[in-house]
């Protein structure tokens, strides 16, 4: 443990996702030299000979475990078998290829949706395991657990040092603004834009009732490098701001900043999802760290973000891929 050399060669598995780029524009401030990565055409993350073959030619002596098939709470109800399948092969190739190649240490990286959906507010670390999951996102979810319990498994039979940290909602630049897969916050962010425009209403999923909590992705990139640097223990660490606030409300802050003259209106036909997912952040809090960026103003600069990078390429368009 302690500060990593800056000249170490760290991969950050899963760099062009929304958590990937922003841990390789973090390290990249904090004055990393070697910061490795690999494209899907380079590697298919999913297949273990590429893997293996991959860390065997390039080394790497730190891994930042971020990559995933990833979306919001209609991919995955209706795509369960990527979720799944996807998922645990790139937690099993890359977790195995990084104790094949003797790897120092490795960040494995969950989601708040590992716990029960009943689950008592806010959720510690212990609720793991004591109750049936969420279903909309239950094949995820067991896919996660999945990747825990490697890191665990491994740890316990050879020694390595892999540490698990599990993300509350995150949203931030390089997000996926795409209304079939995305997250609540950047499809808000669209469909607010868009209604500037077009003047319709603005629909929103579900009835406004649920809660979730919201992490700035750069909040969550200096946790992961933090934990790297101050954490070697078995069990896996919530990462969260410890607030949470109801989907209405969510909506009402992004009308505020984005078209507040915006009409909404309730699709009740969508499903809520789990009611609360607020995380207990005592253990993370207790090791020295704690976010810094505040939720609207996370949204305002987001939406900047969205208006200079992606707002061009959708003019006209009703549905792109994500970015
Ligand atoms: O962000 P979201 O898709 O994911 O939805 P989850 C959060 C809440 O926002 C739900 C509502 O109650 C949705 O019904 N919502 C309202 C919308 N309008 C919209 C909209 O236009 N798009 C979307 N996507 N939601 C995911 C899990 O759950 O969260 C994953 O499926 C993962 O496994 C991820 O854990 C962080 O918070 O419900």
């Amino acid at each position: 443990m302690g500060q990593l050399d800056r000249d170490a060669r760290v991969y950050v598995a899963g760099h062009r996702g929304l958590v990937g780029s922003a841990v390789v524009r973090h390290l990249e401030h904090e004055g990393f030299t070697n910061v490795l990565t690999a494209t899907r055409d380079q590697v298919d993350l999913r297949d273990q000979s590429e893997v293996s073959h991959w860390f065997k030619a390039n080394r790497p002596d730190y891994v930042f475990l971020v990559a995933g098939t990833v979306g919001g709470i209609l991919a995955n109800s209706s795509r369960p078998a990527e979720f799944i399948y996807d998922n645990l092969m790139i937690h099993g190739t890359v977790v195995h290829a990084a104790k094949e190649t003797g790897v120092d240490k490795l960040l494995y990286l969950g989601s708040s949706c590992i716990y029960p959906r009943d689950a008592d507010q806010p959720m510690t670390e212990e609720a793991l395991l004591t109750g049936p999951l969420e279903p909309t996102n239950e094949w995820y979810a067991v896919a996660k657990i999945a990747g825990i319990k490697l890191c665990q498994a491994y740890r316990r039979q050879y020694g390595c040092d892999f540490i698990s940290a599990m993300p509350t909602n995150l949203y931030g630049p390089g997000d996926n603004f795409d209304l079939e897969s995305s997250h609540v916050l950047p499809a808000l962010m669209r469909k607010f834009h868009e209604a500037k425009r077009t003047g319709d209403p603005v629909e929103v999923w579900g009835t406004g009732a649920a809660y979730r909590e919201f992490l700035h992705v750069d909040d969550l990139a200096s946790a992961c490098l933090y934990l790297m640097e101050h954490y070697d223990g078995d069990g896996h660490i919530n990462v969260g701001t410890g607030v949470d606030l109801s989907i209405r409300d969510l909506a009402e802050t992004i009308r505020d900043i984005v078209h507040p003259d915006a009409e909404i209106v309730w699709d009740a036909s969508k499903p809520d999802g789990t009611p609360r997912k607020l995380l207990d952040t005592s253990k993370l809090t207790a090791l020295g760290w704690s976010p810094s960026i505040e939720l609207r103003d996370g949204i305002e600069s987001t939406y900047q973000w969205f208006l200079d990078h992606v707002e061009g390429g959708l003019r006209g368009a009703s549905s792109v891929a994500a970015v």
